[in-house]
């Protein structure tokens, strides 16, 4: 039967803000087709860049089969899940989504990875949300910290993702290890954990990092914002654009070069203050109070202040393209203000 299907790369979450941008990034880079799966019909300006998109859940299994009967996936890109914030809402069903679906994924991977003789590429977005800093005093003396400190998450979402970093490692380097012949073709799992991410085109859903994002959305569009976190709240940010070149990069680094499958990657910190600032002195009509929710506080506090990237730098060269004033003045403020013109 593989003969017959089209190889395609699958993107997860294709509607999403990271969806957005690695749909923009691999329609224009790469001449694989693209299949988009999403819960909502997909927008029709990502439709157009795509061969195919499909709207339902991906722990709906018999979509999942109607997909690789159409499909040979070669390349995953599973960006789907339940952010921080909304998953403690629902932390079943974000259990499900996040764990479940990334599961089943992993499955539809070593499957088509052994139909097609070729281990099957799985791109999977991880965050800072895996790490849990017991106390502010604590988050203070920790500093920058590496892949394997202080990962006891205090969220759904955190715990998710960190038992999914190892399941996708079980796939790659020790699935069904007592077999008599062990597969050829694992998985080839590579995920990075992102801190925030802020685009200048989209707003996140549901996370817990969002008061960044939607206090400069809130400026530009010239609505009044109080932010959900103290001003000296302070945790590691990236652009929209280098988050899809650290996905793209990791996706097409020489697996011989990659020590670990799990990667820490940033670009800056900085504290609700400091980008309440920025905002401001851009905006000057810019309306921003802090009105902290404590709940919200608490999962933001026990998230690092920094993360040491150093693994992602030295085994595929990770360097973020934007430092603070490059986000801010060179894609932040350009982007948003002709997002909003006119409105
Ligand atoms: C969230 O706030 O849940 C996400 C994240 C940090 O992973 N933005």
């Amino acid at each position: 039967m593989s003969g017959m299907r089209k190889s395609a790369i699958l993107i997860t979450g294709a509607n999403g803000e990271v969806g957005h941008g690695l749909i923009e990034r691999l329609s224009e880079e790469s001449s694989d087709p693209i299949v988009a799966l999403d819960l909502m019909e997909i927008e029709p300006e990502l439709k157009k860049r795509c061969a195919a998109s499909y709207a339902g859940s991906i722990v709906d299994r018999a979509l999942m089969e109607r997909i690789v009967s159409e499909y040979r996936v070669r390349e995953i890109y599973h960006l789907a899940a339940l952010l921080s914030t909304r998953a403690e809402f629902t932390p079943d069903t974000a259990h499900d989504v996040n764990v479940t679906g990334t599961l089943d994924l992993l499955r539809l991977a070593r499957d088509q990875g052994s139909w097609a003789a070729e281990s099957v590429k799985f791109l999977f977005p991880s965050s800072i949300a895996v790490f849990g800093l017991p106390d502010l005093e604590t988050k203070r003396a920790a500093g920058s910290v590496k892949e394997w400190e202080w990962t006891a998450p205090m969220t759904m979402y955190g715990c998710n993702k960190l038992y999914c970093e190892q399941l996708g490692r079980y796939y790659a380097n020790h699935y069904r290890q007592l077999a008599e012949e062990p597969s050829e073709y694992n998985v080839d799992f590579r995920c990075l954990r992102y801190p925030g991410l802020i685009s200048a085109t989209t707003l996140p859903q549901g996370g817990t990092s969002d008061y960044a994002p939607e206090m400069i959305h809130a400026a530009a569009s010239r609505k009044p914002y109080a932010c959900f976190v103290r001003e000296d709240t302070v945790i590691p940010f990236m652009a929209m654009p280098d988050a899809i070149d650290a996905i793209l990069s990791l996706a097409r680094a020489d697996v011989g070069h990659l020590k670990r499958r799990v990667y820490n990657v940033t670009s800056f910190s900085a504290t609700a203050g400091d980008i309440r600032d920025r905002v401001a002195a851009h905006f000057p009509h810019a309306e921003i109070t802090f009105a902290p929710d404590e709940k919200r506080q608490r999962i933001v506090d026990s998230w690092p202040s920094d993360v040491d990237d150093s693994w992602a730098r030295s085994d595929w060269d990770w360097d973020a393209k934007h430092d603070i004033d490059a986000t801010f003045n060179g894609y932040l403020f350009p982007v948003i203000e002709k997002k909003y013109a006119g409105a």
